[in-house]
């Protein structure tokens, strides 16, 4: 049954408050529903039944009241990351919410990743790129709550873990409650959180338990995912959601670009190659996404003319909600200089891709890998929109074992 531990009856599914006074807000749910034991507010009742959407929004300050809690008891936390968004699934100040609570990183959706990426070669850079954002994991482990990939290895760490209680943390989106189910299912469990293609659909701590192989009982707390906006994603209508966000195995969109030609990922994003030498450039994004290649001089055009046709998504509402586009200098190969990585503030952001290569992250949007060879051009993607850029997830960082890189040589 679903209670807080403040005694406040909260839903099963999005752990809203429940209410019976207004329809309007989270977690209401007619007063005859309230006799439940395990009560569904409507809002979930329609998301999980009707698979109707309904986005709400989870202040940062309510985020910091709710996760900021976990500092104050003892359990593990699991962090859950999506791994066709790493960098936007880091929590900023994660460490000031969760205390000196023991930390595992668990990697979501890794049915997404194509099939030479090992994923435990992964390990060590993510377990890195963590420690940068100041949390330390005890171990990283890679699952699909899709799949079912990892998902006993994660209730045996649980279970090794000998806590009573686990917090699921995440920045929205990543799969917090898919994974809870999933190992709900696993292990015998009835109760099932409410899940969604929309950032927030988690509203406020939701416990669960769980009966572990050992017989112990475990409680589980879902938590509602921080939404900061620098996700292309974050900022989607459901349609729209249904084509940047990949369902199935992405397939490496392979381009022979010459200079003078451009690429546009949908209408979210444009990659120039204005001057350098032949070359290959690679995109990872959902497969529902056009991927359209054109001449350089012609692409204004498209974009005025084709923004509905051709390139489709986002349709002309989101285009609106997301912005403009920025132009965001990449400099590869031997032109560039650094190998850093762009700033997002400063007014000189800039992409440079050394001779080894990277992957230039478009935050919920997938990547665009580049092989190091030499390259001048830019990248239009909206204002809002954060990028990054890291080693090639696919070659350079699931290769460890054979060159040994680090990740620092990029940073
Ligand atoms: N491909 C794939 N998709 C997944 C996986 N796990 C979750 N998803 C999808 O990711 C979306 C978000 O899942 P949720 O479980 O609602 O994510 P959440 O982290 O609880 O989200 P919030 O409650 O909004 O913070 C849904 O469309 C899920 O179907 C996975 O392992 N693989
Ligand atoms: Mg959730
Ligand atoms: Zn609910
Ligand atoms: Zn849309």
């Amino acid at each position: 049954m679903a209670e807080s531990s403040t005694e406040e009856r909260v839903c099963s599914g999005c752990g809203a408050a429940l209410q019976s006074t207004d329809e309007a807000k989270p977690g209401y749910v007619p007063s005859a529903g309230l006799v439940r034991s395990d009560p569904l507010c409507r809002r979930c009742f329609r998301i999980q039944n009707y698979g109707e959407f309904s986005r709400a929004l989870v202040s940062t300050a309510e985020y910091e009241r709710l996760v900021g809690s976990i500092a104050k008891v003892r359990g593990t936390v699991l962090y859950v990351l999506d791994v066709f968004d790493l960098s936007g699934s880091i929590i900023p100040n994660l460490a000031r919410y969760i205390g000196s609570n023991d930390v595992i990183a668990v990697v979501n959706k890794v049915d997404l990743l194509p099939r030479e990426v090992d994923p435990d070669t992964l390990g060590w850079w993510v377990r890195e790129e963590l420690e940068k954002s100041g949390v330390h994991v005890r171990e990283v482990l890679f699952v699909s709550a899709q799949s079912g990939l990892g998902a006993d290895a994660l209730v045996d760490a649980l279970d090794s873990a000998q806590v009573d209680r686990v917090y699921v943390v995440g920045m929205a989106n990543v799969g917090k409650s898919s994974l809870l189910n999933r190992i709900l299912r696993d292990t015998g469990g009835t109760q099932r959180f409410t899940t969604s293609k929309v950032p927030g659909t988690t509203l406020g701590l939701t416990p669960a338990h769980i009966h572990l192989p050992s017989s112990r009982s475990l409680e589980v707390m879902d938590t509602p995912g921080l939404i900061h906006g620098n996700r292309v994603t974050d900022k989607l209508c459901p349609n729209c959601l249904k084509r940047a966000v990949p369902e199935q195995r992405l397939k490496p969109r392979v381009y022979q670009l010459n200079p003078g030609q451009t690429l546009f990922i949908g209408g979210f994003a444009r990659f120039d190659f204005e001057a350098g030498a032949h070359q290959p450039i690679v995109c990872y994004v959902s497969n529902q996404l056009v991927v359209h290649r054109t001449k350089l001089e012609r692409a204004d055009a498209i974009y005025e003319q084709h923004a509905d046709d051709i390139l489709k998504t986002p349709c002309p509402n989101c285009r609106a909600e997301l912005g403009g586009f920025r132009r965001i200098p990449v400099l590869a190969g031997r032109l560039a200089r650094t190998g850093s990585n762009p700033s997002s503030h400063s007014q000189s952001e800039r992409i440079e891709c050394g001779r080894k290569g990277c992957d230039i992250v478009l935050s919920g949007l997938g990547w665009i890998s580049l092989f190091g060879r030499d390259l001048r051009g830019a990248l239009w993607i909206s204002e809002s929109a954060q990028v990054t850029m890291r080693p090639r997830l696919i070659g350079d960082v699931s290769r460890k074992n054979e060159n040994n890189q680090t990740s620092r040589e990029y940073t």
